[in-house]
């Protein structure tokens, strides 16, 4: 994915219009579940007018059926997707086979953000990463809210990027985690709840100068 503002918008709200007003100061948009759930497939190709779009369904099953995802959320305009990577290589080379035909990209969840993350995923998370790397997967996403795991696994993802959720409302700090070592910050609440347009500007002037 290109760099300019280093911000990935996670668009956790029903009001898609927050796209266009923000589209300046973030890199990518990422939906997931609820937003597609509730308006349908179609916004995928309704917010990529603005934006790369990084189709969130952290996908997690056996690898036909992980294909059908995939292919599903490109064919409706998803520049990359995010698929888990704990259901093993054989899902996670299913998913990046559709990829590859849209010229898609392919990002594996580490472990989550959340304090839940630390019970199982932390254990494996270097494994997974491993695996992504070694597949050929564009990047992992990694935990805002504790960036001393976010430099562990930038030492085992090498060049692949690093997306970093938890910035803001979970507790994390966006600077840290770019100086960590990841390359964007996913951010939802603290963009949209609120002047969104005030709040992704403030952010982007953060980030300015620890991405130069
Ligand atoms: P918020 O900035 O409002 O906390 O939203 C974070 C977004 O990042 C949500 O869309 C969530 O699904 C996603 N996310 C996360 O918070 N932690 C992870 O480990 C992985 C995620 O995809």
């Amino acid at each position: 994915m290109q760099r300019k503002t280093g911000i990935v918008v996670a668009l956790d709200v029903d009001d898609t219009s927050i796209a266009a007003k923000i589209a300046e100061w973030v890199d990518a948009i990422k939906v997931n579940y609820p937003l597609v759930l509730s308006k349908g497939i179609s916004v995928i190709r309704e917010l990529a007018a603005y934006k790369p779009v990084i189709a969130d369904f952290k996908i997690a099953d056996v690898p036909h059926i992980s294909a059908k995802i995939a292919e599903l959320a490109f064919k409706n305009g998803a520049k990359a997707v995010i698929t888990h990577g704990f259901t093993g290589s054989d899902s996670v080379k299913a998913v990046l086979k559709v990829a590859s035909q849209f010229d898609g990209e392919v990002y594996v969840v580490s472990e989550l953000s959340s304090e839940g993350g630390k019970e199982f995923m932390t254990g494996v998370s270097e494994k997974i990463v491993e695996m992504a790397k070694k597949l050929g997967c564009s990047g992992i996403i990694a935990p805002a809210t504790r960036p001393e795991r976010i430099k562990k696994l930038r030492e085992i993802a090498g060049n692949m990027q690093i997306l970093s959720p938890g910035v803001g409302a979970q507790g994390g700090k966006a600077v840290e985690a770019i100086r960590a070592g990841a390359d964007f910050i996913i951010v939802g609440r603290s963009i949209y709840e609120g002047d969104a347009v005030k709040n992704a500007k403030a952010l982007a002037e953060q980030l300015r100068e620890v991405l130069k």
